[in-house]
């Protein structure tokens, strides 16, 4: 018996496992949507499609499965291009449907058209426009491969309203099972040799190797081989970073501690690092060799071109590493030690300073002191982003939901929101500067609506504050960056948000707390001190690190 076309679109996205779909529907998904209503997935309204982008990125992100977002045509479509490079960048799978007029006749001319499969095309894995009713399996199926395939990414399916409204007797596709492949003898041979003869070996863990499974075989190889590790910021987690021989995170362009130890490195074993994600600058020809971990080869650039690639599943790959490895005595540790001890003392400075507006590192430390090892910190874009990066320590992967590849503004509250979707028994916090909040602040209403727990720091310094550091770094005068700010605790009452305002560092700890561990949305408003950005990052880095002699 033939079906409708968008009874035939869901139902191959319930093969797919889909539970949600986040979104704002416009006229051209109307069958669709009566299609979803009777289906077994959720649709969650956001209030603007970037929301709905951004959660079901991050959807893809937590569960490895694609998430998936819903727009209409023309400027529902054109609202999720942020989202699509998001994805698209931070290796998140994520598929977006949109709507179109029809395709066979058109009585409305050219309104609201524009080329979305086009504008889609440098942004995704995928995009295509469903010219026929009886493709629908085969273009669902195939865009849900893509996307989750390595490298995971954005993937997108036009569906027009007359197409959507056609019949069809074609049968949806099942999901095939099949396995990554994995790298080749040779490969790791040629990699085991060379991890073997280095004197300082040295090990860095990227976005990449942030998957399942891939978090214990790399703490089976720390534990076995004892070489030293270091993470980029979205591979942050990926080994518990209370382990003794965790050096740090690269959250900065160069001058910290951990580029000291990756200069002294003469091989760096790079697990699951991808190119979009700022590397520390450790290419230099003929002096280290670096070993390319990963799903995929090495995308060759100027800052980046490895000498040996063991490419294939990760997990596999680290596992046949460490079977094959056994610890070296010349292997040298001593200075990454020094670099450790003195990164550490480092660290701690400022997590119990009492000033009031808030230091960051005082902010990191209560944060880490009341967030349980499995709770979720989602961050947007700005300033304390490095701080985070650099003095937060993780225990498990996706465990500090930060964007060091789009490096967007916007998507710390819907992330956050997606995260307690996922893991409603986990705590779930969103850190947002006043700037990057009130980019999708809106959806707040979205979190109030769904019943979330979930709790929001706001860090008011009435500023675009990282570009505002940055500018008085390279010299120049304040100019461009101070703004205005509503009342945020009224404007969170007005949602139905509980609004809280601290008036000191103790009490933003205590106020904190409550809020974690109790229910509802809860936003805290807190003025920041962003004062020592310049005299302990830029600086006080720099000498210290500088002072480090091998
Ligand atoms: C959508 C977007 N617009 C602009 C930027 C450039 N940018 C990066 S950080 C930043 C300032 C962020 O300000 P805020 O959210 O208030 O956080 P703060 O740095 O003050 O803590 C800007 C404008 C960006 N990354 N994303």
């Amino acid at each position: 018996m033939a079906t409708k076309a968008s009874d035939l679109f869901v139902q191959a996205l319930e093969a797919e496992g889909v539970e949600y779909i986040f979104g704002i529907p416009g006229e051209e998904n109307l069958d669709l949507l009566e299609s979803l209503r009777t289906s077994k997935i959720k649709l969650i309204l956001t209030r603007h499609e970037q929301g709905a982008g951004f959660m079901a990125s991050t959807y893809g992100r937590l569960t490895g499965k694609t998430g998936v977002c819903l727009a209409t045509l023309g400027p529902g479509a054109t609202n999720f291009v942020t989202c699509a490079a998001y994805a698209q960048l931070g290796a998140m799978p994520m598929m977006m449907i949109t709507g179109q007029k029809p395709i066979k006749l058109s009585k409305q001319g050219h309104f609201q058209v524009v080329d979305i499969v086009g504008m889609m095309r440098p942004l995704t894995k995928y995009t295509e426009q469903i010219k026929s009713a009886d493709n629908i399996p085969a273009r669902v199926r195939e865009a849900f491969r893509r996307a989750e395939e390595e490298r995971p990414g954005a993937v997108h399916l036009e569906l027009p309203e007359d197409i959507a409204r056609d019949d069809s007797d074609s049968m949806v596709l099942k999901r095939s099972f099949h396995r990554r492949p994995v790298a080749d003898d040779k490969a790791i041979s040629v990699a085991v040799e060379a991890i073997r003869n280095a004197k300082r070996p040295l090990l860095m863990i990227g976005a990449g190797a942030n998957r399942k499974r891939t978090s214990r075989m790399l703490e089976e190889f720390e534990n076995k081989l004892g070489i030293p590790f270091f993470t980029t910021q979205m591979g942050k987690g990926v080994v518990d970073e209370t382990h003794g021989l965790f050096m740090g995170t690269a959250a900065l362009s160069d001058g910290d501690f951990v580029h000291r130890a990756v200069e002294h490195a003469d091989v760096i074993i790079n697990v699951g690092h991808d190119v979009v994600e700022k590397p520390p600058f450790f290419m230099r020809k003929g002096l280290r060799t670096v070993i390319h971990v990963n799903f995929s080869t090495a995308e060759v650039d100027t800052v980046y071109f490895p000498q040996i690639e063991v490419v294939g599943d990760i997990a596999n790959s680290i596992w046949r590493l460490k079977e094959a490895l056994e610890p070296q005595p010349h292997w040298d540790f001593s200075f990454f030690q020094k670099v450790q001890a003195a990164h550490d003392a480092h660290i701690l400075e400022g997590a119990t300073d009492s000033r009031f507006p808030l230091h960051p590192a005082r902010l990191v430390a209560d944060m880490r002191s009341i967030m349980p090892p499995d709770g979720i910190v989602c961050l947007d874009n700005g300033m304390y982003k490095i701080w985070f990066a650099r003095y937060y320590r993780c225990n498990q992967g996706n465990t500090m939901l930060l964007d060091n590849a789009l490096a967007t503004m916007g998507a710390g509250l819907p992330s956050a929101m997606a995260a307690k979707m996922i893991f409603p028994d986990r705590k779930v916090v969103a850190v947002a500067g006043d700037g990057g909040f009130m980019m999708n602040s809106q959806e707040l209403e979205t979190a109030v609506r769904l019943g979330l727990d979930l709790t929001v720091v706001l860090l008011r310094d009435n500023a675009y504050g990282m570009i505002k550091w940055k500018q008085a770094h390279m010299g120049f005068a304040n100019f461009g960056m101070d703004m205005g700010n509503p009342d945020f605790v009224k404007y969170a009452e007005s949602y139905g948000v509980t609004g809280h305002r601290p008036k000191s560092a103790a009490e933003f700890a205590t106020m904190l707390k409550n809020c974690v561990n109790g229910t509802g949305v809860h936003l805290i408003d807190t003025p920041v001190d962003y004062s020592d950005n310049h005299r302990v990052l830029n600086n006080q880095i720099r000498d210290l690190s500088s002072k480090l002699e091998p």
